[in-house]
């Protein structure tokens, strides 16, 4: 299907007919950049309008159009959307587990409310949609061991609950009116180059940093506490290939996906080997542990590796080795 895909994709760029235009919300958060710069590759520089309510770093800027676009306005998106002939729209604005019970009600706007702009400009204007979801929409009463991609999602943070409510609004308009909106669950993503933004998920990026730093680190999480895990680049190789996937080929509109899956005592495990064999670490639970408890520990995707070739490709171990590989210049 993968293969499909790509030749379809081939075949209307070398008809001459015009590669979609794409819209990214959110576009300097923690995959924003590394997200736009696929679509670029694959669709030209000028095809892919990044956006965001920050002002870019003049690298960011550099590669492509930036504009200002805030997902609360939207008769201000809208313009964006028409002044650009936005095809498609990647959204990722939103408030993360850890921020959004600092800040619920921030969580509930942008993410509900900015969602609801997203969806309803592209019911108008005939976009495709494409909005992350996250093992954060799974809950205390889910089964956590290989978690199925329908269950029990009764979420108790904010976060998770208006990620539901994103599931759930994007199915509806799909089948109602015909947007084709696509989401995937997003585990926690690691990546060098773009810090992480108030997510529960952090401590697997911020762990790195205090090694090469200080060769200690305070871990907010248990020493045992599983969650699912991707490094970046297998992240945004899976959306893209939703994003890209023929609608014919989705045999439903969110999918789980599942690359691997540690608790902090494993991944220091893999560091001391890797990198010093007396990093010191510390457990301090706070907030965030009660958060993590609620989520699943490992997740089933067969639907997503058969609909549109979800392949990851990096385990633990080449994601500490990456890691240690990119930040080890930064800290010399
Ligand atoms: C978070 O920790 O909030 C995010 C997520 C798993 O969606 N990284």
């Amino acid at each position: 299907r993968r293969a499909f895909a790509r030749a379809a994709l081939a075949r209307r760029l070398s008809t001459g007919a015009q590669p979609p235009r794409v819209l990214v919300t959110g576009s300097l958060g923690q995959l924003g950049s590394t997200m736009v710069d696929a679509l670029r590759a694959r669709f030209g520089q000028a095809n892919v309008v990044a956006s965001d309510i920050r002002k870019p770093a003049p690298s960011q800027r550099a590669s492509g159009p930036f504009v200002y676009a805030d997902v609360l306005n939207r008769r201000a998106l809208e313009q964006v959307i028409v002044d650009y002939g936005i095809d498609w729209v990647v959204h990722f604005s939103a408030i993360l587990s850890a921020a959004g019970e600092r800040n619920p009600a921030l969580g509930l706007d942008v993410n509900i409310n900015g969602f609801q702009n997203v969806l309803e400009l592209a019911r108008v204007h005939g976009l495709r949609v494409l909005s992350p979801s996250t093992i954060g929409a799974f809950g205390p009463t889910t089964p956590k061991d290989l978690t199925p991609d329908l269950t029990i999602m009764r979420p108790n943070t904010i976060y998770g609950i208006s990620k539901v409510h994103m599931e759930l609004l994007g199915e509806y308009y799909c089948e109602k009116y015909g947007v084709d909106f696509r989401s995937l669950r997003y585990p926690g993503i690691i990546s060098a180059d773009s810090p992480p933004g108030g997510g529960t998920t952090d401590y697997a990026i911020d762990i790195f940093h205090a090694a090469l730093k200080h060769n200690r680190y305070t871990c907010f999480l248990q020493h045992d506490t599983r969650l699912p895990m991707a490094y970046i680049t297998d992240c945004v190789a899976g959306t893209m290939q939703l994003l890209e996937a023929p609608q014919d080929a989705l045999t439903q509109r969110v999918y789980n996906v599942h690359a691997c899956d540690f608790s902090p005592e494993e991944l220091v495990a893999e560091v001391r080997r890797q990198h010093s064999a007396d990093f010191a670490i510390e457990y301090c639970p706070d907030f965030r542990q009660a958060i993590a408890d609620t989520w699943p520990r490992t997740m089933a995707d067969a639907p997503a590796r058969r609909d549109w070739g979800w392949n990851p490709t990096l385990g633990t171990a080449d994601i500490v080795r990456i890691m240690l590989a990119k930040l080890h210049p930064v800290y010399e």
